[in-house]
């Protein structure tokens, strides 16, 4: 491994820095006392940095692409990511890195009235005293519907591996419209929607969404079994694209991680680094062998209409058997499970169809297998499953994610490098076939430092266009002005349109982005205004504005038109439950207004033609101005209303 640790890249950070970087990273695993098969690897304790003392700036050598995007014009790319522990998902513009929105998804927020409105809290889901299920979330993965093998500008469905829940965002209004609850599973992290149906031909679009599950539990969760760790198992799940019903769960042996989808549909895979089913880490990573396991969907489904199904505790979602021991006649399996080396992590799709790509993490190594060969298993063809491995290029330390661009090339992660590195498809197999004049690796890159995941522009889809790959880097240290304790993460853009890569772009991100997609600008097609008519209980005319009481009942029918709401002001008693639902009359572009209440926790905006509604409590007389919290006119500060609560 020691060509490209002491390989030095012109303006990179000195290399005692990287190398101290390098041996923190090893420490913690060094540190379990196990052998973590990179013991040929070991690095020289190198002197700590100078306290605060800048990294030196990478060179932003001249690429083919410039970031800058002046006035007049637009980013070519949206990248939509996912904000990790904040819970959101946020969008950029690519190549200026701009954020431009963050659309609050498993999070509250405040500023557009998410999981305050009644609207947002029926699709967050609320407990039976109308609180909020949940106010947590985690969004590691981000995937967009595809048609014909590519995005088609509908849907992008995110994780939550907090709650197991599955979210799915309209990419017209860029709003969260359903989330589903995953039942009988835990840790539910890798997700990916389906690109094409296994069973009817014809539909060449995005129906299912595949959920893999990294935890194992006792199942049914219910109490027994609690110690009995040997029972605990982790399912693959299936959800409706359209209607976000759990359609049907895989029992499989080992766990779940990242998820990859075939292009022809019939196959769906994920990544296993747990097959020991370990319950601490030290047996996680005890067996030199870990897999990617394949679902012939179409099978599936098969098995699930004829009824071969169990339920697991009160779940009415049919599960179907995919272990080990049921499958082991191919012609029949539901599941293939292909031995990848020791805790790999990610699996990727090449944009060819024809691979996925499996990386090592403790191995330094990326899994080439074979789409055609994994078929050619579930046909009876293969003697062992691992035949439908390729190649497996030794690639560096750490690889975690891969892109793809549209030349046959891989860019792979690697976590404890720090270094994106480049490798050829065609090169690794014919090494892997035994010719000694291929060389996998074309190219390295430093980043800084620690990346994630990396992702190409497009990558994901059959039009990848290789222009951009993105690596968001889990670690920012002394690249930004410090902060506190809590740093910024960074996210860097690299040009891969030449034979070298270029480093273009970096930029902090907040706090912690996991997995992005770079979608070109054209395929995205938003509503600029909302149709007043979506909206059931719209106040159509500025005339029914008002109060309506049934009991301690009460209803405010509200509009608001700059730099005006309907009601001057409201009278409501003492122990009232207010529901105010506002319609924004506005029909103008960007003309959107806020509604906050002082000393009731009620702040939300209201977009132009949006109608959003609040419920509450006043238990507290006396007069609260509300007023519009988004700047909105000349007047927006003499936009307000007065609640009045009498005693
Ligand atoms: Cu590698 Cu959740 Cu995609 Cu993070 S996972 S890096
Ligand atoms: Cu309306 Cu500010
Ligand atoms: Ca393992």
């Amino acid at each position: 491994m020691s060509q490209h640790q002491d390989q030095k890249l012109d303006g990179q950070p000195d290399a005692s820095r990287r190398k101290f970087l390098n041996t923190a990273a090893f420490a913690g695993l060094a540190g379990a006392g196990l052998s973590v098969g990179l013991s040929a690897c070991k690095q020289e304790q190198a002197p700590a940095p100078a306290q605060n003392a800048p990294a030196a700036a990478p060179t932003a050598a001249a690429g083919a692409h410039k970031i800058e995007v002046p006035p007049g014009e637009l980013d070519t790319y949206y990248s939509f990511s996912s904000g990790g522990h904040s819970g959101d998902v946020r969008i950029y513009g690519l190549p200026s890195g701009r954020q431009l929105k963050s659309i609050p998804v498993f999070n509250v927020d405040c500023m557009s009235g998410w999981g305050i409105t009644n609207e947002s809290k029926a699709i967050v889901g609320t407990r039976p005293d109308g609180r909020l299920k949940y106010i947590t979330g985690d969004t590691h993965h981000v995937h967009p519907s595809y048609t014909d093998g590519t995005y088609d500008g509908k849907y992008i469905f995110v994780n939550d591996k907090i709650h197991s829940r599955l979210a799915r965002i309209r990419l017209d209004t860029m709003e969260c419209d359903k989330i589903t609850d995953l039942p009988n599973v835990q840790g539910f992290h890798g997700t990916f929607p389906d690109k094409r149906d296994p069973v009817d031909a014809a539909v060449n679009h995005t129906t299912r969404v595949f959920c893999g599950a990294e935890f194992s539990i006792p199942l049914p969760n219910d109490g027994h079994g609690l110690d009995d760790t040997a029972a605990y198992r982790s399912l693959f799940t299936c959800v409706d694209a359209e209607t976000m019903q759990v359609r049907w769960q895989v029992l499989i042996d080992g766990n779940c991680d990242l998820v990859a989808t075939s292009y022809d549909g019939k196959l769906a895979a994920t990544n296993q680094y747990n097959v020991e089913m370990g319950i601490h880490y030290p047996e996680m990573m005890a067996g030199e062998w870990d897999a990617c396991l394949f679902f012939n969907v179409a099978r599936i489904e098969e098995a699930v209409k004829a009824g071969k199904v169990t339920h697991i505790g009160s779940s009415k979602v049919p599960v179907v058997d995919g272990r080990k021991e049921a499958n082991a006649d191919p012609k029949t399996a539901l599941t293939c499970y292909v031995p990848i080396p020791k805790n790999p992590h990610g699996v990727n799709t090449s944009p060819d169809g024809k691979y996925y790509a499996c990386s090592g993490k403790l191995s330094p190594t990326a899994s080439l297998i074979s789409h055609e060969q994994v078929l050619k298993w579930f046909d009876g063809e293969l003697k062992e499953a691992r035949e439908a491995v390729v190649a497996e290029p030794e690639i560096g330390l750490g690889p975690l994610h891969t892109g793809f661009d549209n030349k046959g090339n891989a860019y792979t992660t690697l976590f404890l490098d720090s270094q994106i590195v480049k490798w050829n498809l065609d090169a690794a197999i014919k090494s892997f076939q035994g010719d000694k004049t291929a060389v996998p690796v074309v190219d390295r890159l430093d980043v800084h430092y620690q990346p994630g995941h990396g992702f190409t522009s497009m990558g994901e889809t059959k039009e990848a266009d290789g222009q951009y790959f993105i690596s968001d880097n889990k670690f920012s240290k002394d690249r930004f002005l410090p902060v506190g304790p809590l740093h910024p993460e960074t996210a860097q853009m690299i040009d891969i349109s030449g034979d070298k890569m270029v480093l273009l772009a970096d930029h902090s991100v907040t706090s912690e982005p996991h997995d992005s997609i770079v979608i070109r600008r054209d395929i995205i097609k938003t509503r600029q205004i909302y149709d007043m008519n979506d909206f059931p209980n719209a106040v159509k005319d500025p005339k029914e504005s008002g109060l309506t009481r049934e009991g301690n009942k009460v209803t405010i029918k509200l509009t608001s038109q700059a730099p005006a709401y309907s009601l001057p002001e409201f009278r409501v008693k003492k122990g009232d439950e207010v529901t105010i639902i506002l319609t924004n009359h506005d029909k103008v572009e960007d003309l959107t207004h806020g509604f906050a209440i002082p000393k009731h926790d009620i702040n939300f905006a209201v977009s132009p033609q949006e109608t959003k509604s609040v419920t509450f409590k006043v238990d507290q007389p006396g007069v609260y101005w509300c007023y519009c919290t988004h700047f909105c006119h000349a007047l927006h500060l003499e936009m307000r209303s007065r609640m009045i609560v009498e005693a």
